[in-house]
């Protein structure tokens, strides 16, 4: 009953402010903008729903193409991370230093590290022949760990070791008959000794001439430069 004195006391009001004023036509605006006022409300309100929800979808879809995009970068700097340490351990293979020579002989070891204690070995002009002696410090049996000494021109390297390769053990992972080869001991294991000679002359050619092992996958470790000096 209290609305609807109010609503009475609202259109007398209205009726005396508005000269041709009747109630209907105020119901009827009243109702209308209420009726607009809630769709303008309902429409904010669906919008701000909407504005809402937008911004979450699009934000972790800007984060996955950034994210994807990142991805790519760290892989790309790990290899060169990676690539970076070999150039070190090349350089220290390098960094071994010269044989120790005495009496036209000198004497290197090879180890169960897969490594020849010296880098070079320089022959003095003065011998008619030179002798390497080898020795193995490591324990590992000669079938796992086996090292040699073969010396030839650096550009027959590569094919002496190929056809090594199918030699076997036994035949020190040699081709019989190799005549790219200058000179070779055998293979030995820990522990053993070998050794070789030859004439001097055979390396004063144009070369450059290289020491290596043969057993397969050594020599990328195990080799160096002989030369005369
Ligand atoms: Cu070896």
């Amino acid at each position: 009953m209290e609305t609807g004195n109010a609503a009475a006391n609202f259109h007398m009001l209205l009726a005396l402010l508005i000269p041709h004023y009747s109630p209907p036509q105020l119901e009827f605006f009243i109702m209308f903008n209420l009726r607009t006022t809630l769709l303008a409300t309902a429409c904010v309100l669906a919008l701000g729903a909407c504005s809402d929800k937008n911004p979450p979808a699009a934000e972790p879809a800007a984060t996955t193409p950034a994210a994807t995009e990142a991805a790519p970068v760290t892989p790309t700097a790990e290899p060169a991370a990676e690539t970076t340490p070999v150039a070190p351990a090349v350089a220290a293979s390098d960094a071994k230093g010269a044989a120790v020579v005495s009496d036209c002989a000198t004497t290197i070891d090879g180890s169960d590290a897969m490594q020849f204690n010296v880098s070079s070995i320089t022959v003095p002009s003065s011998c008619a022949q030179f002798t390497v002696n080898l020795t193995h410090s490591g324990q590992m049996p000669v079938a796992a760990m086996g090292h040699n000494v073969v010396i030839s021109t650096t550009a027959d390297m590569q094919g002496i070791l190929n056809e090594g390769m199918g030699a076997g053990v036994a035949s020190d992972y040699l081709k019989a008959g190799d005549t790219r080869i200058i000179a070779h001991t055998k293979l030995i294991g820990g522990g053993e000794k070998a050794s070789v000679t030859f004439d001097v002359g055979k390396i004063k050619g144009a070369g450059p001439y290289e020491f290596f092992c043969s057993f397969p996958g050594h020599s990328s470790m195990m080799k160096g430069t002989i030369s005369v000096g």
